[in-house]
Parts: structure tokens; C-alpha cells; sequence
């Protein structure tokens, strides 16, 4: 496979070809879709290193690749969702070691470590992870293993510190894991600022296309890439080779989505952000966002998702009724413009005082800008702010 190094090539070319070698028996430009679950042998012990699809699939070894690569990490491996991809990566841990984690992220990540990973003897610490004094007095000395992050944050879109956190990580022993969906590989790189373990929803802005589910994680170093191919293989919870597939022919335009949905998200947040019927804009690439100077510093980009504040939960209903382009759903990074509430779809299972203590209002909704034309988008949102009156 031809090596594709990140200080010879850039970004928008490695994520077209690096994985993506034109296939050698017939020369296919684009990789073949392997859609088999096993492979002939010559004899007992003699094959050409596939055996069996749940360990080896060259469709999910060429997306491996490619995810690896642009992340900048030792190996990628992909699982059947996001949350799959949560679950391995905690079950490289084991009964009676700590996890630091963040207080603000996805709330089926904190159901995964509340409800089923504390029964198996896990124990978490949920944290603010924008402080590291916070972080500091979390950290139980030889039993804290790993601090776990969103940055930014989902849905509240709050920065941690990546660098800090791989610093105290590192001291004392632990890994620091960086779910890294929100910002994309194209505008953030965790693993060049410290982090032991990326990891993606691919659902989202890898996949793009809101036409899949799927998951994937990054090693930094060999070690860690060893035990996570034991698990990916013991466990078991690998993607079907289609959704491989889908997110190779996806990531290829990342950069030009990512730099469309960025376009098109710091004009909308700009635009809520001077409007009288929203009380607060909650985006990085605002000057009024707390971390904005830590967004310029560790992210070359500020992304796509934007949380607004509207008041009450009659305006956030009444909002999520009156737009036409942004689609009411759970989900996000895909190419057409989506509206969420989080406290009913996505962050139901955080208790409502951690809710509303993170500023996850009934009264908050969430938006994941597409990549359509900003006119039609301004003018759906400024709409449906007016029709709020
Ligand atoms: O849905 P799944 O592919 O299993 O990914 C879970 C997940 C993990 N991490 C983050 C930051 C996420 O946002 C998600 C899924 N989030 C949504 C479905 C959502 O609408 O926020």
C-alpha cells in the first residue's frame, strides 16, 4: 500500500487515496466491496491471511487504513456503530478501575457508563472537563485509567483542553480517549495534541449522508493497537463491509463538506446571535463563546453544530415546527440540515439536574447545519425566529 505521509500531502488529498490504493487484480479505481463472510482455503493452514470477515475484510481494512491515517494515529478499527465503538474502547479496562469523564457529552455515552459498565465494576467520575483543577481532584492515583471526553461537547459545544488533559492523563498513568465526532478529523487531530485514543460516531460527519451507522476508533500507539484488535475480534461488534464502503466513498469529500458546513454554521450562529427572540448561541467560532481562543489554538476549524436558547419549551416546540429545511431528528454531520431537542431525543438519560446545571434546557435546540445553499438556510431560520413572536 502506498504511504501516505501527512507532511508530504494534505489533507483533502490523503483522505482521497491514503486506504484508497487502485485494487491490484483488475486495477479498480475505487476498493471493491468484499461482501463475504469467509474465504477458501488451499489446505489446513494455508490461505492468503483471510479466514474468516468478523477478523479480516479488506473493504473494513481499507477504511481502517484511511481513518488512520487522517487522524494520525498507529490503527484505526471500525465497529457497527458509535456506541460500539464507546463500548470497546472501555472494555480495555477492567472491573475496579476509574474512568474521569466529562459531565457534558452524548447521553447514550453516559447511559453505556452509568447503566451497564458500573454493573461490570467499572467506576466513573463525572467531571467538568473544561477545568483541570476539577480533573485533578478526580483522579484516584493508580486507579483513575482513563479520561474520557467529547470536544467539542454534545450538545452544549464546550472545549476541553486537549493538550491539559493528555498532560494529566500521561502523569498519572492513564489513558486520555477523545470522542473527536463533532469537530471531524478535518478540524481537529487529538492524537497530535496528546490523546492515547480517538474515537468517531461515523454516523456522523464521516459517514455524511445520514445513510448509515457505524463506528470507529484510533490508536495512537501499536500497544494500544494490539488490544483493541483483540477486542474488536472477541467482542465482535465489526461493521458489515456496505458501511466500510460508504465511509470510504464519503470521507473523499470530507474536507469540502466540513469547509461548507463550517461556511454555512458561523453565518447562521452569527445570525442567532443578534437576534431578540434567541437568548443565548452557544457556537466556538463565536468571540463570545468562553473557549473561543482555545478553539483557534486546538482546532483549525469551528464546525458545523450550533446550540441556541430560546426561552421556553413552547418557543423550542414552535421553532422545531415552523423550519422547512432543517428536518426535526436525532443525528447530525450529514449534508442536509438537521433540528434536535436534546432533552426529549438525545440527552434523555442524563438526570434533569446534571441536564440543567450543563445548560441542557427544555427550552434548547440544536442544529446541525448542511451544506444547502446559506440564502435558503437564513431565510428558513430567520422564519421561523420571526414566527416566535
Ligand atoms: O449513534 P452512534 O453511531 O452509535 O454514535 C453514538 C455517539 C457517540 N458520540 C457522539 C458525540 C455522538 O453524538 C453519538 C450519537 N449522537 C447522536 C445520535 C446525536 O444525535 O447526538
Amino acid at each position: 500500500m502506498t504511504s501516505y505521509n501527512p507532511s508530504e500531502f494534505g489533507f483533502a488529498t490523503r483522505a482521497i487515496h491514503a486506504g484508497q490504493d487502485p485494487e491490484e487484480l483488475t486495477g479498480a479505481v475505487t476498493v471493491p466491496l468484499y461482501q463475504t463472510s469467509t474465504y477458501a482455503q488451499e489446505a489446513i493452514g494455508q490461505h492468503k491471511g483471510f479466514e474468516y470477515a468478523r477478523t479480516q475484510n479488506p473493504t473494513r481494512f481499507a477504511w481502517e487504513a484511511s481513518i488512520a491515517n487522517l487522524e494520525q494515529g498507529n490503527a484505526g478499527f471500525a465497529f457497527g456503530s458509535g456506541m460500539a465503538a464507546v463500548n470497546a474502547v472501555v472494555t480495555l479496562l477492567s472491573a475496579g478501575d476509574h474512568i474521569v469523564c466529562a459531565e457534558d457529552m452524548y447521553g447514550g455515552t453516559f447511559r453505556l457508563f452509568d447503566k451497564v459498565m458500573k454493573r461490570f465494576g467499572l467506576e466513573f467520575s463525572v467531571v467538568d472537563m473544561t477545568s483541570k483543577e476539577a480533573v485533578e481532584a478526580a483522579i484516584i492515583p493508580g486507579k483513575t485509567k482513563m479520561l474520557y471526553t467529547e470536544s467539542p461537547t454534545n450538545p452544549m459545544m464546550k472545549l476541553t483542553d486537549l493538550k491539559m488533559l493528555a498532560e494529566l492523563a500521561h502523569h498519572h498513568h492513564a489513558l486520555l480517549v477523545v470522542d473527536n465526532t463533532f469537530a471531524s478529523p478535518y478540524f481537529q487531530k487529538p492524537i497530535t495534541l496528546g490523546a492515547d485514543i480517538v474515537l468517531h460516531s461515523a454516523t456522523k460527519y464521516l459517514g455524511g449522508h445520514s445513510d448509515l451507522v457505524s463506528g470507529v476508533v484510533i490508536a495512537a500507539h501499536e500497544n494500544i493497537a494490539q488490544e483493541l484488535r483483540f477486542i474488536q475480534n472477541a467482542a465482535g461488534a465489526v461493521p458489515g463491509p456496505f458501511e466500510c464502503w460508504l465511509c470510504l466513498r464519503s470521507v473523499k469529500t470530507l474536507a469540502i463538506r466540513m469547509n461548507q458546513h463550517e461556511a454555512n454554521a458561523k453565518i447562521i450562529a452569527d445570525y442567532c446571535e443578534n437576534h431578540p427572540m434567541v437568548i443565548a448561541t452557544h457556537y466556538p467560532g463565536l468571540q463570545s463563546h468562553p473557549q473561543h481562543e482555545l478553539a483557534k489554538e486546538q482546532m483549525s476549524g469551528f464546525g458545523g453544530m450550533i446550540s441556541i436558547e430560546l426561552g421556553t419549551l413552547e418557543k423550542a416546540k414552535a421553532f422545531t415546527n415552523a423550519v422547512r429545511l432543517f428536518t426535526l431528528a436525532e443525528s447530525l454531520g450529514g449534508v442536509e440540515s438537521l433540528v434536535c431537542h436534546p432533552v426529549s431525543m438525545t440527552h434523555g438519560s442524563i438526570p434533569k439536574e446534571q441536564r440543567e446545571k450543563l445548560g441542557i434546557t427544555d427550552s434548547l435546540v440544536r442544529l446541525s447545519v448542511g451544506i444547502e445553499n446559506i440564502d435558503d438556510l437564513l431565510k428558513d431560520i430567520a422564519q421561523a425566529l420571526e414566527s416566535l413572536h
